[in-house]
């Protein structure tokens, strides 16, 4: 195992220096990378000094360092966690044998369109968050929008990495391509659903750091299972930083709740709109929104493709190794809920190409849990709500739902039906203005928007009001 080698133009920990063609075809890429930031990152504060973390080894105590950071001078670097001897593949069919160095031949398409729809997700979200720096509530949650944003730069360069070391001309020609697709492009669009939507204010972000992000979590659980060791180590070591998206998100919305709890406790309104809060109703809107886009990620529910992934050794479970079965799933079956007619049935499927469904419902228990700790910041100020996730069958667009029109309580409507109370479950146009309305920048050291509590604590034992960015750092324009 080679040491990190961070003082190289490209930081590693996969010994790059000894490989000079991958290295060559990597250095190549890179200033096509930069470009890509530059035209596709965060506009405005590039030039800007960012209180940044930034990875240099993957030791579990001491991987990242912290300091000030031009963004475009961010160290994006390749890191795998360290290989664990004598692995095997632990599921499939493949149970038993060593784990993957090398790319089987029989699976290599398959490997390189799962490397692609996870690298493709990492600039795209980038993309989609490159507006929000101009309307940020406070200078401490400018550094985690950026912070996230030089991550899922980094988690790009994980899969370019793949992609170049492990599957020839085809990979380079996939790596080029991560670069040309765009957020949202009619012609050339992001692959997934979630990674075309926007995210136009900082609720939008919160909700995506949270339930989208999360989405992460557990499709790079399953590929850090994989027998391909290479995926699996890549991905262990992603999964460290990604932490960090989903407690930007679960924070964040915390913190609006709390600020709306206090505003209505302090003005005796729900109507907290009128005082410069955003009220639970709206909260609860986008959540629906994102939570309802994000199970979508998961494909659906009944996936010939997931039981392939699985069988071939390639993508496993959540926590695969830590469940007592026989890991073959050839007998087992597992319960779908699925529409039928205007029924909504849980049957008994195959639990081989049940694979999603189970991980969106290991999702689903993930997120209830946050949910449960905004409401106690509810409880707690004597409020009468409860925000709620919908029923997974809520506005779907993959899966058994998408063809369905339902309330997010699980009654199917009709389209009129629908029609007429949509506006109650989504975001509706004046939701969407009257939040970006309250997007008023905020940089003064310690000070946070109306809309938005400060943090418990700040980022690296360093005080709330910090200078996470340094707006003087430059003559540039924010
Ligand atoms: N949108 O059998 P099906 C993250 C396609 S997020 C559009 O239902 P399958 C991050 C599917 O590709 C994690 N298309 O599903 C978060 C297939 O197309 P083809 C990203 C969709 O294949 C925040 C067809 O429908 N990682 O890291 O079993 C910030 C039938 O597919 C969608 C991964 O996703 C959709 N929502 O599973 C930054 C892991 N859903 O083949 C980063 C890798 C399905 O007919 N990907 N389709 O052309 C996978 O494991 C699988 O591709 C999926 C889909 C779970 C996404």
């Amino acid at each position: 195992m080679a040491d990190a080698d961070y003082l190289e133009r490209i930081p590693n920990n996969v010994d790059l220096r000894e490989n000079r063609r991958l290295l060559r075809a990597l250095e190549e890429w890179q200033p096509k990378f930069l470009d890509w930031w530059a035209e596709m990152g965060p506009i405005g504060f590039q030039a800007k000094e960012v209180y940044l973390r930034t990875a240099v080894s993957v030791d579990k105590d001491g991987w990242a360092q912290f300091g000030y950071v031009k963004m475009p001078e961010y160290r994006w670097g390749i890191f795998l966690a360290e290989p664990e001897p004598g692995r095997l593949i632990n599921f499939g069919d493949h149970q038993g044998q060593p784990a993957w160095q090398e790319v089987p031949g029989e699976y290599r398409g398959i490997l390189r369109r799962l490397t692609v729809t996870q690298g493709d997700t990492e600039p795209a979200s980038v993309e989609q968050q490159r507006h929000l720096g101009r309307t940020c509530p406070s200078l401490y949650d400018l550094r985690n929008l950026f912070q996230v944003n030089v991550e899922e730069g980094r988690h790009l360069w994980a899969m370019v990495y793949l992609l170049h070391a492990y599957f020839g001309r085809d990979g380079r020609e996939e790596a080029e391509a991560l670069l040309q697709r765009r957020s949202g492009d009619r012609d050339k669009p992001r692959i997934l659903g979630a990674f075309n939507e926007k995210t136009p204010d900082w609720l939008s972000y919160y909700m995506f750091t949270y339930f989208t992000d999360r989405d992460g979590k557990y499709q790079l659980c399953a590929l850090a299972e994989s027998g391909f060791d290479p995926l699996s180590r890549t991905c262990r070591f992603m999964l460290t930083e990604e932490a960090h998206h989903m407690f930007v998100g679960e924070t964040g919305i915390g913190r609006v709740v709390q600020r709306t709890c206090e505003l209505m406790r302090e003005h005796k309104t729900d109507d907290v709109r009128k005082v410069g809060g955003i009220d639970l109703r709206t909260l609860q809107r986008y959540l629906n929104f994102h939570y309802s886009v994000s199970l979508d990620l998961f494909g659906s529910e009944v996936s010939t493709n997931a039981a392939n992934f699985f069988t071939g050794g390639l993508k496993g479970r959540f926590e695969e190794t830590k469940k007592e079965d026989d890991h073959i799933l050839k007998d087992a079956t597992y319960p779908v809920t699925v529409l039928e007619g205007d029924r909504i049935l849980a049957r008994e499927a195959p639990a081989l190409t049940a694979l999603n469904e189970r991980l969106r419902d290991d999702y689903i228990a993930d997120c209830a849990r946050g949910v449960a700790r905004w409401n106690q910041v509810v409880k707690q100020h004597g409020i009468d709500f409860e925000l709620k996730l919908p029923h997974k069958g809520f506005h779907r667009a993959i899966g058994s739902f998408a063809d369905a029109r339902m309330s997010p309580d699980a009654r199917i409507l009709s389209e009129a039906e629908w029609d007429a109370k949509k506006d109650e479950w989504l975001p509706t146009a004046e939701d969407l203005a009257f939040v970006q309305s309250l997007m008023q920048p905020v940089t003064e050291r310690g000070k946070f928007a109306s809309w938005i509590a400060p943090p418990a604590r700040g980022i690296n034992s360093q005080p709330i009001d910090f200078e996470y960015v340094r707006l003087d750092s430059t003559s540039e324009g924010g």
